[in-house]
């Protein structure tokens, strides 16, 4: 049960540490650039959970292809490189659904931009819709990357929600017959629709430390407790 215990208190401060370590490197002094767009100083977070993710096939029946079919490419900072698929394409009119556990996006109260959303390749255009619950959806907008910068910055103040609106979904659908409709015919890669790198969040709230977080302070501090006893013990 104290192994347990131990190893449990463990993994969840080394979790504790990896989400501080992760919030530093997106924050810390010098050059912040993420597609494009200099976030110097401004903290942003990235989604952490994918929902649903639904691609669509093209014209001819195809699907976005293994390696730009994975959802949890689009989780975390932006990480594309020409390289490497680092990126969930939506298909044509296909769509994605993430989510953030720790911290709520909402309204910043002025004209900032407050949700981030990284495409890559060739511009195409996507509704973005916003929800607390997984049930309502608010949209803001169609979002579209300028050509040579992936970072699509949206103020959902222009929306009508201020910084008293929490949302913990972002939702994404490919605005079929924008642009390509269909895979190329002369390889067989394919990444038609939208190709999300990553989705941000730059105007934020914490999402109340749940009760099991204050469980497990009770529980290291009874942890502490019963050490010393120990050790009080030892000495007797
Ligand atoms: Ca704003
Ligand atoms: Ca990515």
């Amino acid at each position: 049960m104290s192994y347990s215990f131990h190893k449990n208190a463990h993994s969840a401060i080394k979790t504790l540490g990896a989400c501080l370590i992760a919030f530093g490197s997106a924050s810390a002094s010098g050059s912040v650039v993420y597609g494009g767009e200099d976030f110097t100083g401004i903290p942003v977070y990235f989604a952490d959970t994918v929902v649903s993710y639904d691609p669509l096939p093209d014209i001819n029946g195809k699907l976005p292809n293994a390696g730009s079919d994975n959802p949890k490419a689009a989780l975390g900072a932006p990480d594309y490189v020409s390289s490497g698929p680092f990126y969930a394409s939506l298909g044509v009119g296909g769509s994605l659904v993430l989510g953030f556990k720790d911290r709520y996006l909402t309204g910043s109260g002025n004209a900032n931009k407050d949700l981030w959303i990284f495409e890559i390749g060739l511009p195409e255009a996507m509704t973005v819709e916003i929800s607390k619950d997984l049930n309502e959806w608010f949209s803001v907008g169609e979002a579209k990357a300028s050509s040579g910068k992936a970072a699509i910055g949206i103020d959902i103040d222009s929306y009508g929600y201020g910084p008293s609106a929490f949302f913990s979904y972002v939702r994404l659908i490919d605005v079929a017959g924008d642009s390509e409709l269909r895979c190329s015919t002369s390889t067989d890669y394919c990444f038609v629709g939208a190709d999300i790198d990553a989705v941000g969040i730059a105007s934020t709230a914490p999402v109340p430390v749940p009760t099991a977080f204050w469980l497990f302070g009770s529980a290291l501090t009874l942890f502490s407790l019963f050490g010393k006893r120990k050790a009080d013990l030892a000495r007797i």
